[in-house]
């Protein structure tokens, strides 16, 4: 049984995040030793994680956990260069079979070997070097959304065994994806070549318990629709496995729509009202509500707390694609008393 509050797995995560995101500094460990003792306001609490046990099922099956994925962030090797703060990430595209629903295995096309890709994250003017490697058999390539020079778009064709260096510097800061950029875009996307990019402003965002949620669809057969849906790669697991967060504690949902064929969805949180800042692009939210419209590609930060423990269900409420396989539960366990 698993210490769902283990105080120590939260401290050391926060700090590897503050590390990671080169954030780390006397201000934010006083901080952080003081809202280990709750004497801040919720808002700057450390966030208290739930351990998560990799499912070895879902290892053996595809390749990948979407538990794993969902707090997985990757913040590239660091060094400097003339003073700027540089992050090198290594990504490589491959085929591997996921079995998405019993009895349909589908060769997916990905990245790091899982759909969604790895969740790539910098702050607003690190240099990003990102090397990308085809191992598959198909010519792929890596496009970036946020702003850069135009020989750094991605949109020119890497085949099979070449590996090419995308370079640019990170900004703006916001929530942005990268996807392969080959035709039929709708084929490649579609087979799982896209992730998320995750670009901190230059102050941080408060502390919270942060997520990655990518709605993906899958076109089996195709005949352009889509017939199965999924968060973060693989449907209904987390209808299976509902997602431990903790009541009264900050969530932070980096949510990106990629579903092909489906002009566009929503996304709907029960019994809750969650906070929007539109792609991520602003300190304050823009907008609250309990279901928000998302064409594809685009991507925002929800903000929200959950007061009553319990299971929460989330999806889009088109009901079809909910009940073809991204359909979700928040499991929200009780705040241990302090
Ligand atoms: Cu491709």
């Amino acid at each position: 049984m698993p210490n769902l509050f283990s105080a120590l797995t939260s401290q050391s995560w926060y700090r590897r995040q503050l590390l990671q995101g080169g954030l780390i500094g006397l201000g934010s460990m006083a901080i952080a030793a003081m809202a280990w003792k709750n004497k801040t306001p919720i808002s700057q609490r450390l966030p208290h994680i739930p351990d998560v046990e990799t499912d070895p099922k879902s290892i053996e099956l595809n390749g990948f956990d979407p538990m794993q994925v969902l707090r997985d962030f990757d913040y590239g090797e660091v060094s400097y260069e003339n003073g700027q703060r540089v992050r090198e990430f290594q990504v490589e595209a491959n085929s591997t079979t996921l079995n998405l629903h019993a009895g349909i295995k589908y060769v997916s096309w990905n990245l790091n070997g899982r759909v969604p890709g790895p969740t790539l994250r910098a702050t607003e003017g690190d240099r990003l070097r990102v090397i990308f490697h085809n191992a598959d058999g198909h010519s792929h390539s890596l496009h970036f959304h946020g702003i850069h020079p135009a020989e750094m778009d991605g949109i020119k064709p890497v085949r099979h065994g070449k590996t090419v260096t995308y370079e640019f510097d990170a900004t703006p800061y916001g929530v942005h994806l990268y996807h392969c950029h080959i035709a039929p875009v709708t084929r490649h996307i579609g087979k799982g070549l896209f992730g998320l990019f995750i670009i901190d402003p230059p102050e941080g965002r408060p502390p919270a318990d942060e997520m990655v949620l990518v709605m993906g669809g899958y076109d089996i057969d195709n005949d352009e629709k889509n017939e199965l849906y999924a968060f973060n790669g693989i449907p209904n697991v987390f209808r299976d496995r509902p997602i431990p967060v903790v009541q009264n504690q900050p969530l932070r949902l980096y949510l990106l729509n990629i579903i092909e064929f489906d002009p566009a969805i929503t996304f709907h949180t029960h019994a809750n009202f969650f906070q929007v800042y539109r792609t991520g692009r602003t300190l304050t939210p823009s907008e609250e509500t309990d279901a928000i419209t998302m064409g594809t590609a685009e991507r925002h930060i929800l903000e929200l707390t959950f007061p009553f423990p319990g299971k929460y269900m989330f999806h889009p409420h088109q009901d079809f694609i909910a009940e073809h396989g991204c359909m979700g539960f928040f499991n929200v366990l009780p705040e241990q008393p302090t």
